[in-house]
């Protein structure tokens, strides 16, 4: 049985997949930065027992999505656990001076992204499920799918989106045994904030003087959510550092 991991070259889905490897799983990773991939791969399948699998793939890109699917078939018969972590922030502005472009590629990405990659492995998995597969579905959805901050605006609208989506995914499968997880973290250090401030320098100012968590924080309470026995769903887990009060309040000793 394989885990199928999206947005796996870097911070929590690059996480994941060290995690589940060390389980000795087989891993089906997907990212756009394909020479990130492969090293990767590389990496789990010297230092583990595992075959990795890694493919480059914008999660964006319907077509391509939808291609994907049709030309792994065999791989995803055997996929049991989905990992829906591809997304990002882009900008932090309010609404009002917000960059559209960055807007797009939020809600394609966290969104549709998700969606297209849930459309295309959901279908085999329930057919494994049927033949005694033991499934899930982890969403990474966010903090701020449950709270608003400000010049958050559209990052927190596909997060909550995440949320309902989650939610939704929960009653639809109903009653064919797959668990569905959403995962809320708050800060974790990763690329995220290189990302969305598009800025290095920037990017570290906003974990200075407080520790984050780290994508292995996350990667660990993923596992913890598959690892319960198959009759125990954890169907959200919301995980902050210790110095992040709520979205919007961090102790930091400067
Ligand atoms: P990173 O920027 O380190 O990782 C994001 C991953 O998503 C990368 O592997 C990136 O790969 C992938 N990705 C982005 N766009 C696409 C795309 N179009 N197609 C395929 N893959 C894509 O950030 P994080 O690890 O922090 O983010 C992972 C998830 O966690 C996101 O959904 C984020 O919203 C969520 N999250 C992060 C928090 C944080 O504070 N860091 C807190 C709460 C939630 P590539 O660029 O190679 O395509
Ligand atoms: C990322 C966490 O608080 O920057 O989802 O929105 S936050």
């Amino acid at each position: 049985m394989s885990v199928f991991i999206t947005g796996a070259s870097s911070g929590i889905g690059a996480g994941c997949a060290r995690a589940f490897a060390a389980t000795g799983r087989e891993l089906v990773l997907v990212a756009r930065r394909g020479e990130r991939l492969k090293t990767l791969a590389q990496e789990l399948e010297a230092a583990h027992e595992v075959k990795v699998h890694a493919f480059e793939l914008d999660v964006r890109n319907r077509k391509t999505v939808e291609e994907f699917v049709e030309r792994h078939r065999s791989l995803l018969t055997r996929v049991e656990i989905l990992v829906n972590n591809a997304g990002l922030a882009a900008g932090l502005s309010p609404l009002q001076e917000g960059s559209v472009d960055d807007w797009d590629q939020m809600i394609d990405t966290n969104l549709k992204g998700l969606l297209y990659v849930t459309r295309g492995v959901l279908p085999y998995m329930i057919e494994r499920a049927r033949q005694g597969g033991d499934c899930h579905v982890i969403n990474v959805g966010s903090v701020a799918g449950r709270w608003v901050y400000p010049n958050g605006n559209v990052y927190c609208g596909t997060k909550f989106g995440v949320r309902a989506i989650s939610e939704s995914m929960r009653v639809d499968l109903h009653g064919t045994g797959i668990r569905v997880t959403e995962i809320a973290p708050g800060m974790v250090e990763t690329e995220f904030s290189e990302v969305r401030l598009k800025d290095k320098t920037k990017a570290k100012t906003v974990y200075s003087g407080m520790q984050p968590l780290s994508a292995d924080d996350i990667a660990e309470a993923v596992l913890w959510c598959v690892k319960r026995p198959r009759h125990v769903n954890i169907q959200e887990i919301v995980v902050f550092p210790t110095a992040q009060s709520s979205v919007s309040l961090v102790a930091r000793k400067m």
